[in-house]
């Protein structure tokens, strides 16, 4: 039996993930770590909270004595830190909180698992640790920068972050790597492209396109909508952690991605045609549009969804052109590759939204209305 601290479970990918271990594995503990930002709503993983196999603790990764608390209390095994400030936009207006969570809070994880696994000293005065112990973080394939045309980003790779968040995530890599390095903790590192797929926050850009589309409100697309993301479905981002926490080599990088890169205008475009058609098939979805207006047959219209509706606006600041990742050395070592075609997950994460909108109110009746006045005004 091993028992897991899985941070900011609440969130997107880690509430995927914890569905996807708690499905897989029988004969596993988890303590669930989130302090429940704009981002986390612990009504996503509610349902899989119990008090026998999984457990929830609201709090902060940055709370010294909280993590000695837990890892004293709960004798983990395995720590898989998700939990950051995850969205490039708000870093670029507040760089402190994404420096302090993501730098500060992983550093307080290591220390914590440090504290509680080291057992003694070898002869060179290396710590040792407890058997089968790791820490693994979920960083992202923007600490690489960003590419041209051409190339891929390998684990080889030169870090070469742009954005106060993309500095933030590498800094922490750098850290866990230091960790490694200098008191031989047993880590891991996995460096995911973009994901989507369901629970994703609608600041992100799938997820907001669809939201606007729903609400007749115009769609967003920094400068001229070339830039370039390779697009994952986040649980074959998820399986791949679950390999690489229990398989993967110790001290070691693996690269995440789906060979399935997009412009972004591509993905908007894709998403108003998904919708159209999946409106036209099943009429009763029509009812989730906030324009009511009726077309000749006497149905809500959605004439109106088409290309029209992009709105080119002012691009983000020192915007990243193009991310792409060669995953080789994850799909040698392990056996991953993406499993889910980007043409399949992208019709199941639309239909996830068409169906789930009681979600996308609950996730958005917070911050959300502030954040989006004050990004993209009234549009
Ligand atoms: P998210 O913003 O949806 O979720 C983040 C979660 O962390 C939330 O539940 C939030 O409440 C929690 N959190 C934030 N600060 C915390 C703190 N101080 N203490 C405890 N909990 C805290 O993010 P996501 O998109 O699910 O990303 C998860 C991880 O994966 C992040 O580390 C991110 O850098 C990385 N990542 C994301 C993507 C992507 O496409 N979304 C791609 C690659 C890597
Ligand atoms: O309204 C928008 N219009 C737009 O054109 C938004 C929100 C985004 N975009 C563009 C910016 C990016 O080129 O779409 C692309 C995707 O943007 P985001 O969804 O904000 O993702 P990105 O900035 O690529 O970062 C994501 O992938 C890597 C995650 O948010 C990070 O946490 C992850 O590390």
């Amino acid at each position: 039996m091993k028992t897991y601290l899985v941070t900011g479970a609440a969130g997107f990918i880690g509430a995927n993930y914890l569905k996807y271990i708690l499905a897989k594995h029988n004969d596993i503990k988890v303590v669930v770590l989130d302090t429940l930002t704009y981002a986390g709503n612990l009504g996503t993983i509610a349902s899989d909270i119990d008090s026998e196999r999984c457990f929830f603790i609201k709090g902060d990764i940055c709370d010294y004595s909280l993590a000695d608390r837990l890892f004293g209390e709960y004798k983990f095994d395995y720590v898989v830190n998700f939990a950051a400030e995850s969205h490039v936009d708000r870093s670029i207006e507040n760089p402190q909180l994404f420096l302090t969570t993501n730098i500060l809070g992983t550093q307080n994880l290591l220390d914590a698992a440090r504290r509680a696994w080291v057992t003694g000293k070898d002869e060179y005065g290396y710590p040792t640790w407890r058997k089968g112990v790791r820490y693994h973080q979920v960083s992202t394939d923007e600490v690489y920068g960003s590419l041209g045309t051409e190339g891929f980003f390998t684990e080889e790779t030169p870090l070469c972050p742009h954005s106060p968040y993309s500095a933030s995530k590498t800094s922490a890599d750098l850290v866990v790597m230091a960790y490694h390095d200098t008191y031989k903790m047993p880590i891991s590192i996995t460096r995911c492209s973009n994901n989507y797929g369901p629970y994703h926050f609608p600041e992100k850009l799938i997820p907001l396109i669809i939201k606007n589309i729903l609400e007749g409100k115009k769609l967003p697309v920094y400068g001229d909508g070339s830039n370039v993301r390779d697009w994952l479905y986040v649980e074959d981002h998820c399986k791949a952690i679950d390999l690489v926490v229990r398989l993967g080599k110790e001290g070691e990088v693996y690269n995440v991605g789906g060979h399935n890169e997009k412009t972004n205008l591509e993905i908007v475009k894709l998403t108003i045609s998904t919708i159209h058609r999946l409106m036209s098939e099943n009429p009763n979805y029509r009812s989730l549009l906030k324009k009511k207006e009726k077309d000749a047959n006497g149905e809500i219209s959605i004439n109106w969804i088409d290309e029209s509706l992009i709105l080119f606006v002012k691009d983000r600041l020192g915007h990243d052109q193009r991310y792409a990742i060669d995953p080789t050395k994850i799909t040698d070592a392990l056996g991953w590759y993406p499993e889910t075609k980007f043409e399949v997950g992208i019709v199941k994460t639309i239909e996830w939204y068409l169906a789930n909108q009681t979600w996308v109110e609950e996730v958005t009746s917070g911050d959300y209305q502030k954040y989006y006045e004050k990004m993209y005004g009234s549009r």
